[in-house]
């Protein structure tokens, strides 16, 4: 039953040599990125048979060799003999492009039948890759290689036909193969980054099994990832470090126009909304017709709620749609064919019957929630939390009003503890935020007055999660940052105003001093997120210790560095350990962490909104335990890692 390859294989082979020959077009990068892109082509497959119902188990090993094994329980792909290509089914998958070609790096196989879809793609970036179909019974097993002979590319070609290998207990498909070397920067994968991922396709198709195992390393450590509740617990989990106002998660599920969507929703008492998209498992970072269809509905439909029972009368009409979203936590997960993404990062969804679908199955269920007696109860806590909302926004406009017209009629004495520099070049002056007067004083004296400016913070700054913008404007610690950099807040941000080019926040490297960097950077997260993402912002590191030796001083930045120092200055040597910046006079200061030619200072990013969005909630908000056990974690911090930990 097992025909001939050799009719189909230039054909075949020369669409795997052209993956082989631009990698980026088809898996966007040879990074860790693209590395890993190649696990999710494989998972993917099993996830649409656990998905159709016919699978209820993926499991993903990591081995020795940086191999990696996928296995689901499914059907097995088919091993028949393929009409047109004379070979059995299986290895067409693994060696024929995707039909027409357009494969590229998203998925568009959601659920519908189309399996396979990228599995060619891993092929012909593998080394090898050996393919197990249990089905029937029996257990089938073929084995394909990429090599380099005479100078010319063989890209994921079979080396074995398909072979029957006998009796087999099992029903399923497994999938082995190892990332080429030739191709990829670093071939292993890792198991944070894997994961991550298997936890969120665990929360986003309820009912399936995940389970990573970790052969790699010394220690086998395995990871199962099984949410019955689906949504329901991803918005449970988003919202862990927070306190909701209404017990049950919200939920709902409906089809329209061969689009299927699910939504779960909580709120709680912070005032931010954090609303997370997928199409088809992948995330949407940057919104798009779903969400608009979602946040369309949820306003009309609340408003509508409001007018009827006279909840509520605003100036100028209803609530909007951001009173309705404060403190909400949002999971929206939708699966639709001929998907189209936009946006810079290709991460927005376009199709606008995406938006109708979304729009009429949310009004529909949350009509219906409405209606329901059981839900009054929660009904009330969202609605007096929006209704608050609205009347804070009008107090929030008027004080931002009255803000704006101080700062025109006064402007300096707002800025009185600002030592501005000499210099007028925004792109090359810096603003340094300092922990203390005693620094700010040092800093002051140690800076190089043209072009660098000091703002010494006193004590805390005021912690801005858990307050409204209105209270943020009436906080002299905050309008002195606001007038300092030029730029407005909110709203009113404008980036082309800023003054300096470097924001520096200079703390000490205690728990106090990591607070304090917390609450600014929260602060300009929340209210001047552009300085992050275009990269003005920057923690300024200052030596822990400083190592002496006759007239010789080195600093060191950790205790890593101060055993190397000490180690090269031989006998003899004092240590003095800085409790905090205070205790550096000026020159010091300057030597250490100011003087551009010397210091060092991390910028700050905002890599993944959602693990920043949770760290900021866990730094700052009422959750003291949470809050503790992850500041000691990080108590004797090495500054670079805190940050990076916060995805900042
Ligand atoms: C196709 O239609 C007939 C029944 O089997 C369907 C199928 O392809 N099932 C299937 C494919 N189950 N699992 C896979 C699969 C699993 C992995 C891990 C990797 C790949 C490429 C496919």
């Amino acid at each position: 039953m097992i025909k001939t390859y050799e009719a189909n294989d230039i054909q075949v082979l020369e669409g795997l040599d052209a993956v082989r020959m631009r990698p980026g077009m088809y898996i966007g990068t040879t990074g860790l990125r693209g590395l890993h892109h190649l696990l999710w082509e494989i998972v993917d497959n099993g996830i649409d048979e656990a998905a159709n119902g016919y699978a209820s188990t993926i499991q993903v090993f990591l081995h020795r060799d940086n191999s990696v094994t996928v296995v689901d329980d499914g059907r097995g792909i088919p091993i028949g003999i393929h009409d047109t290509m004379k070979v059995p089914a299986v290895q067409v998958v693994f060696t024929q492009l995707h039909a027409g070609g357009k494969f590229n790096t998203e998925h568009y196989n959601y659920s519908g039948g189309l399996h396979g879809v990228g599995a060619s793609v891993v092929n012909a970036l593998s080394r090898w890759l050996e393919v197990e179909v249990h089905i029937n019974g029996r257990k089938y097993w073929q084995r394909f290689e990429s090599y380099e002979k005479d100078g010319k590319i063989h890209a994921g070609k079979p080396v074995t036909q398909l072979e029957d290998r006998g009796h087999t207990d099992f029903q399923g498909t497994k999938v082995t193969f190892l990332p080429d070397d030739r191709i990829f920067e670093d071939i292993q994968m890792r198991r944070d980054i894997i994961s991550k991922r298997l936890k969120e396709l665990a929360f986003l198709n309820k009912g399936i099994k995940l389970i990573l195992v970790d052969e790699s390393q010394e220690e086998i450590i395995t990871n199962t990832f099984y949410y019955s509740g689906g949504l329901k617990d991803f918005v449970e989990y988003l919202n862990e470090d927070k306190s909701p106002i209404h017990p049950e998660v919200i939920y709902f599920e409906g089809e329209k126009d061969g689009i299927k969507s699910q939504i779960g929703i909580q709120y709680t008492d912070s005032y931010t909304e954090s609303i997370f998209s997928y199409v088809n498992n992948i995330p949407t970072r940057e919104g798009g017709m779903h969400e608009t269809g979602f946040k369309t509905a949820v306003t009309k439909v609340l408003n509508d709620f409001i007018r009827k029972q006279n909840l509520y009368k605003g100036k100028n009409g209803g609530l909007t749609g951001e009173d309705f979203r404060e403190g909400m936590t949002a999971v929206l997960s939708v699966k639709m064919h001929n998907v189209q993404f936009e946006g810079q990062t290709k991460t927005k969804l376009g199709n606008t019957e995406a938006r109708s679908a979304l729009e009429s199955i949310v009004s529909e269920n949350l009509q219906a929630y409405l209606e329901d007696i059981d839900n009054q109860q929660t009904l009330k806590v969202i609605l007096e939390k929006a209704i608050k909302a609205a009347k804070v926004r009008e107090a929030a406009r008027k004080a931002k009003e009255i803000t704006r017209k101080k700062n025109s009629l006064e402007g300096a004495p707002l800025v009185g503890k600002l030592a501005s520099c000499t210099g007028r070049n925004p792109k090359t002056n810096e603003l340094f935020l300092v922990e203390g007067d005693s620094a700010g004083g040092s800093a002051k004296q140690g800076r190089d007055r043209q072009f660098q400016a000091i703002l010494p913070l006193r004590g805390k700054p005021l912690n801005v999660e858990k307050k409204r913008l209105d209270q943020v404007l009436a906080n002299d610690e905050f309008r002195t940052i606001i007038s300092a950099l030029g730029t407005g807040i909110d709203e009113d941000f404008n980036i082309n105003n800023l003054k300096y080019d470097k924001v520096i926040i200079l703390a000490d490297a205690d728990q106090d001093g990591a607070h304090i960097r917390a609450i600014l950077l929260t602060f300009f997260f929340r209210y001047m997120k552009e300085l992050i993402t275009e990269g003005h912002v920057y923690i300024g590191m200052a030596p822990l210790y400083k190592i002496s030796k006759g007239s010789r001083v080195e600093y060191a930045y950790n205790d890593a560095e101060l055993k190397a120092k000490v180690k090269e200055m031989g006998r003899g040597y004092s240590v003095q350990r800085y409790k905090g910046l205070g205790e550096m006079n000026p020159e010091q200061l300057w030597d250490t962490t100011m003087n551009p030619a010397k210091r060092s200072i991390v910028r700050v990013s905002i890599e993944d909104a959602a693990e920043a969005e949770k760290l900021v909630t866990i730094l700052m908000g009422d959750k003291i335990d949470s809050r503790r056990q992850y500041i000691t974690t990080y108590a004797n911090f090495n500054k670079k890692d805190i940050f990076q930990e916060m995805g900042m």
